[in-house]
């Protein structure tokens, strides 16, 4: 209709501008990392972006974001009400942001006083006594999700380990219609050294690829990240049914999907960074950051 159309010009103007603005800003940005990838997705790192840019193109575009994280057993206690509270520092502020916490203790979940625009919400899920299992249905738990509940209140998504927490901003720069993480340790490697599946009869196998990324962090827009899900999934069937597990699990199927599907965006390692790595020259910031790791006191026997 007519007294629609010309605001609706006016708004993808504004944003052609603000995409413009955005690129122009990469072009003139870091000359010591790789800053997109061969097939022309960018890599984030600090400095090559204008942080407020971004943050307008997605209010403009009324962007809004799940955050999807598993807290089982012990995992809860530990790990939940930091990662949280740090969430609530840093993670998409400005954009209205819901939390499902997936957790087999839902009247453990720390009460947390939440901003403006953002929810939580806890979700039950069973405890099993592998984690292996855990791992696996953990996908087919976050794609079901996704179709039930998550699409209809959220443009993008984002799915991450809990053993960590947020240290700096981790905004909307960080969106795109598929979205990976570069792997803490193996950024910097030699493609030889990625730990891919080399297991001929897993799904997940695979003999070269691109990156190893890091599965505590990944995201995308709904139909994306439901995809992801899925696939993770199947491939974890199909491989119960071969009697194979991948090396990585969840981790090795993210990165064969990742592979024959490359992300639309990459995230350099300030998203997820580990510090006992220590200094980093290129490390300007750690955006969020690997608890200490306490698998004695918190696995369960596997
Ligand atoms: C993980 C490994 C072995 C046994 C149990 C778990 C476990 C993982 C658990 O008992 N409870 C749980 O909530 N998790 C979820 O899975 C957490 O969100 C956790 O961050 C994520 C991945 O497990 P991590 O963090 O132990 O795996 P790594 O690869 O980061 O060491
Ligand atoms: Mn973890």
């Amino acid at each position: 209709m007519s007294f629609l159309a010309e605001p609706t010009v006016i708004d993808s103007e504004k944003r052609d501008q603000l995409d413009a603005d955005i690129t122009l800003h990469h072009l003139r940005s870091r000359t010591d990392v790789q800053t997109h990838t061969s097939w022309g997705a960018p890599i984030m790192w600090d400095g090559m972006f204008q942080a407020d840019l971004y943050d307008l193109k997605h209010k403009t575009d009324k962007s809004s974001v799940a955050l999807t994280v598993f807290a089982v057993g012990r995992y809860l206690d530990a790990y939940l009400g930091a990662f949280l509270n740090s969430a609530e520092q840093h993670f998409m502020v400005g954009l209205p942001v819901k939390y499902y916490i997936f957790t087999d203790l839902p009247e453990k979940v720390p009460s947390l006083q939440l901003g403006p625009q953002r929810s939580l919400e806890v979700i039950r899920v069973q405890g099993h006594s592998r984690w292996q299992d855990i791992s696996m249905t953990r996908m087919k738990t976050i794609a079901d999700t996704i179709e039930s509940d998550i699409r209809h209140h959220s443009t993008h998504v984002f799915c991450m380990d809990v053993d960590q927490v947020f240290a700096w901003r981790f905004g909307s720069e960080a969106l795109s219609d598929s979205v990976a993480l570069l792997h803490a340790y193996y950024y910097n490697s030699p493609k030889e050294m990625f730990t891919y599946d080399r297991n001929p009869k897993s799904s997940a196998f695979m003999v070269t690829g691109d990156f190893y990324y890091h599965a505590a962090v990944f995201g995308g827009s709904c139909t994306s990240v439901k995809a992801i899900a899925e696939a993770c999934y199947r491939g974890s069937l199909q491989d119960k049914d071969s009697g194979v597990e991948a090396l990585w699990h969840d981790e090795s199927h993210l990165n064969k999907y990742f592979w024959l599907h490359r992300p639309s965006k990459v995230l350099s390692p300030e998203y997820c960074w580990d510090p006992v790595i220590g200094q980093r020259q290129e490390i300007h910031v750690t955006r969020i950051r690997w608890a200490p790791k306490q698998y004695q006191a918190l696995r369960p026997n596997v």
